[in-house]
């Protein structure tokens, strides 16, 4: 059976679960709400449903029940490559399932199908003052192309039915994400290359041809599918997770949803924080001015960081209360990799590892010490060539539309409806809290 094939076996063995817990049980209690949590941003409010991720604080994230060493190894790799395809990936995420190798070959092939990026939104792209972010470069290219909707199609045919409109949903967003990276490759080579690009090449899957259309030689390939892998998802109550969700829950189609998720990704405490860690780091050496770092060096910087109201970028978490495991997976593969394990910007981020958990807890502020995805991957990129560190959110937000599609998809095989949490005044806190 195909990807769409087992897709729709699986929605439909899931729906009569969602529909019995709304049905039968539809009153049960699963938390309550404090002002606190009303004022401070909805923290661990459990009111989101998803079976694509899940986020232990402890632990960290599980795709579909598995850990990332799981995930890596469920997976079949790529002929003579050392990490899966993201296809076989967003086959995995979607169903539940690990495909053969023949079936994520299918899946290949259907992501080339659906590669070629319209030339408007080059054109939108060229459009834009080159010194534009290049989040919003890739933002204004995904909604540009809202044009092409099937899900929007789908809606205005006068034949809508709630019972299907995962099946366009699930087609428009495999057509979106199959053209991310092109998108994202054109968007770097435009900027930072001269505006000299390199065809895609049709042999090559996700990974491989996004790493060939950057000119970035192998294991560049690998390194972009374990990026985009890694992050991929990370439950539903994320920044960008959320918004394509809430988005899509008004039946805005794919292309704005995941618009509007990638601007989410785009701030400093969010997805961008991958670039600030790197402008961190940039910047401390160029203070040090050849000067060797030292702990001693780096804990004054960080304090120096903290006492000027900043935050200190890559560490921190919502939910986590330890080292997100993703950190700790492209840090092995940094110590796994010849050249890389010695290379003096890992050496720092590995020194910063040691310093600031210290520092952050005589703070005392912050609820978790520990570093963050964002606080490791730019080193890789950095070693590979790709250095541009402005660039790096585009990265992750190619990696986050895997994991948000496939959320988006299962929202309307489960109709979903829109999402509309009350607000409440400032008075009623008070007079609630009055009464208490
Ligand atoms: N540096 C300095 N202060 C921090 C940090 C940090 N890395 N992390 C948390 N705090 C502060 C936070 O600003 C808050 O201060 P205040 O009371 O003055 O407002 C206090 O500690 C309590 O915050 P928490 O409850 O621990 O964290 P919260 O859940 O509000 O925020 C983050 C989570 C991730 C936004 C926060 O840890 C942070 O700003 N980290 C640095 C930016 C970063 O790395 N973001 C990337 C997250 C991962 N991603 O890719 O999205
Ligand atoms: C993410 O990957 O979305 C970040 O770690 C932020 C989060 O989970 O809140």
């Amino acid at each position: 059976m195909g990807l769409k094939e087992t897709l729709k076996q699986k929605i439909e063995e899931h729906r009569p679960r969602t529909a019995k817990l709304m049905k039968e049980h539809g009153d049960v209690k699963i938390g309550e709400v404090t002002i606190e949590q009303a004022i401070g941003g909805a923290r661990s409010v459990k009111c989101l449903v998803t079976d694509i991720s899940y986020l232990d604080p402890e632990e960290g994230i599980r795709f579909r029940g598995k850990t990332i060493d799981e995930t890596f190894a469920c997976l079949p790799k790529v002929p003579g490559k050392g990490y899966p395809s993201v296809e076989a990936f967003w086959y995995f995420l979607l169903t539940g399932e690990a495909p053969t190798a023949q079936q994520a070959e299918e899946v290949i092939a259907d992501f080339k199908a659906r590669s070629q990026v319209p030339q408007y939104v080059i054109d939108v792209l060229r459009a834009l003052p080159r010194d534009s972010h290049p989040m919003a470069m890739f933002s204004a290219a995904i909604v540009a192309m809202q044009r092409e909707s099937k899900f929007s199609a789908y809606y205005k045919s006068g034949k809508f039915n709630k019972m299907n409109a995962w099946e366009p949903m699930y087609e428009e967003s495999t057509d979106l994400l199959a053209k991310l990276p092109a998108i994202g490759a054109y968007i770097y080579r435009m900027k930072y290359k001269g505006d000299q690009h390199i065809p895609s090449n049709p042999d090559l899957d996700f990974g491989g041809n996004f790493a060939h259309m950057m000119g970035v030689d192998a294991p560049y390939d690998d390194v972009a599918r374990m990026y985009f892998i890694l992050h991929s998802d990370h439950e539903s109550g994320n920044v960008s997770a959320h918004t394509t969700h809430l988005v899509a829950s008004a039946l805005s189609d794919a292309y704005y949803s995941l618009s509007a998720g990638i601007n989410g990704l785009a701030g400093p405490l969010h997805g961008l924080a991958n670039e600030e860690v790197l402008r961190w780091t940039q910047g401390f050496m160029e203070k040090l001015g050849g000067a060797e770092p030292t702990e001693e060096l780096i804990e004054k910087a960080l304090w120096d960081t903290l006492n000027s109201g900043q935050v200190i970028p890559g560490y921190g978490h919502a939910v986590l209360r330890k080292t997100d495991p993703r950190y700790t997976s492209q840090r092995e593969f940094c110590l796994n990799t010849e050249g890389l394990k010695d290379y003096p910007l890992f050496k720092l981020v590995s020194m910063i590892y040691k310093v600031a958990p210290g520092v952050l807890t005589k703070q005392g502020k912050a609820k978790n010490p520990w570093p963050n995805v964002d606080a490791q991957s730019g080193v890789i990129q950095w070693y590979y060539g790709v250095t541009e560190y402005d660039f790096y959110t585009v990265l992750f937000g190619i990696g986050r539309a895997i994991g948000v599609l496939a959320n988006i998809t299962w929202d309307r095989a489960l109709g979903y409806p829109i999402e509309r949490p009350k607000s409440v005044t400032t008075a009623m806190l008070e007079k609630w809290a009055a009464d208490a």
